[in-house]
């Protein structure tokens, strides 16, 4: 049996009963509002089409591409770390900002592949079929898995944002790479050269933090804007409704943010990161030996670069540090 919501509520810091009269407007507008006009949820047969709007938009989503088996043992998989995480802030300060996590920003590896669900979603058909379809080739490399979740509380929206950007210090980050000395090309310019899927465990709607895309951001080199500079319309922009066992496939240049999670329950999307055949910036290591040698022929190529080697023990476990990223990158 699938269970339709996440059975966990976090012991609050946060209490709805005392939700101010803000919360309680933002929620009346959102359901009134908000939603992507016209958000097509594509069949996992239409691969095709599901390459267009992603070229289109920036991003695109499919339903039913984790069956229900496997979406119960994601949903407890998901839950199951969100509880470990949530465990070690006692505070709810998040590394997202209040309420908010990284799975894998919260992961002492950085990364979540050490979990068998996350591992189960490599391995999903649908994964090889779009990923090597966005990239026409089957030469794509995993980069990572991890994901965010919001819990109930985070009222705040995340400013808009992009994943990767340019290179940049490696006291700033130790992941960017690209530069071209002659200041011709950015990665904005690129064909896409990063992809991210990010499953949906439970449904996605109005008031529990979906993430809101906008929609063809992702070659434009226009500065993005702030939360203050924001447009209504870019904060109603969320990736809504969407079911449980849906894939939000993104561009990860294309603008995007969290939203207010003002429900009762977790929300969680879970993720793989790829790179192009053709692109690749610094990856760590997040999956042991033993368990890479568990996965198909498919799983080992595609995670070639992510394996610890044999004599290596990966350091598992939790811990939230403050998240120092300067939004929005520029
Ligand atoms: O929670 C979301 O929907 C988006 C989170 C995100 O984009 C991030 O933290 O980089
Ligand atoms: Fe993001």
């Amino acid at each position: 049996m699938v269970t339709k919501s996440p059975n966990w509520r976090p012991e609050s810091t946060f209490s709805w009963s005392t939700a101010s009269r803000t919360v309680v407007e933002l929620r009346d507008h959102l359901l009134e509002n908000a939603g992507l006009t016209g958000l097509e949820v594509l069949d996992p047969t239409e691969i095709e089409r599901a390459v267009t709007i992603f070229r289109r938009d920036g991003f695109v989503v499919v339903k039913d591409v984790v069956p229900g088996e496997q979406l119960a043992q994601l949903q407890e998989g998901v839950m199951d770390a969100v509880r470990e995480i949530v465990g070690v802030d006692a505070d709810r300060t998040g590394n997202r900002g209040s309420h908010r996590y990284s799975f894998g920003g919260s992961s002492k590896t950085r990364s979540m592949m050490h979990r068998p669900e996350w591992q189960m979603l490599l391995e999903l058909p649908f994964v090889e079929q779009i990923v090597s379809a966005i990239f026409e080739s089957p030469d794509y490399m995993l980069r990572s898995g991890s994901g965010d979740f919001c819990l109930p509380g985070a009222v705040e929206y995340q400013p808009l944002h992009t994943d990767m950007g340019d290179w940049r210090s490696t006291d700033e980050t130790p992941f960017s790479a690209f530069k071209d000395t002659r200041g011709f090309l950015t990665t904005r310019d690129l064909p896409c050269p990063y992809v991210c899927l990010n499953f949906l465990p439970f449904d996605q709607h109005v008031l529990n933090g979906p993430t809101r895309q906008i929609p063809g951001s992702q070659h434009s080199r226009a500065p993005i804007p702030s939360l203050e500079e924001e447009p209504e319309w870019m904060r109603l922009s969320t990736v809504t409704p969407a079911p449980a066992g849906s894939v939000q496939i993104r561009d990860v240049r294309a603008w995007h943010g969290g939203t207010p999670n003002l429900s009762d329950d977790v929300r969680a999307i879970p993720n793989l990161e790829f790179y192009a055949p053709w692109f690749r910036e610094p990856v760590i290591p997040g999956i042991s030996r033993a368990d890479y040698e568990k996965l198909s022929e498919h799983g080992k190529r595609v995670a070639r670069s992510c394996v610890a080697d044999s004599n290596e023990e990966l350091e598992v476990g939790f811990e939230v540090r403050p998240f120092k990223r300067r939004f929005p990158r520029k």
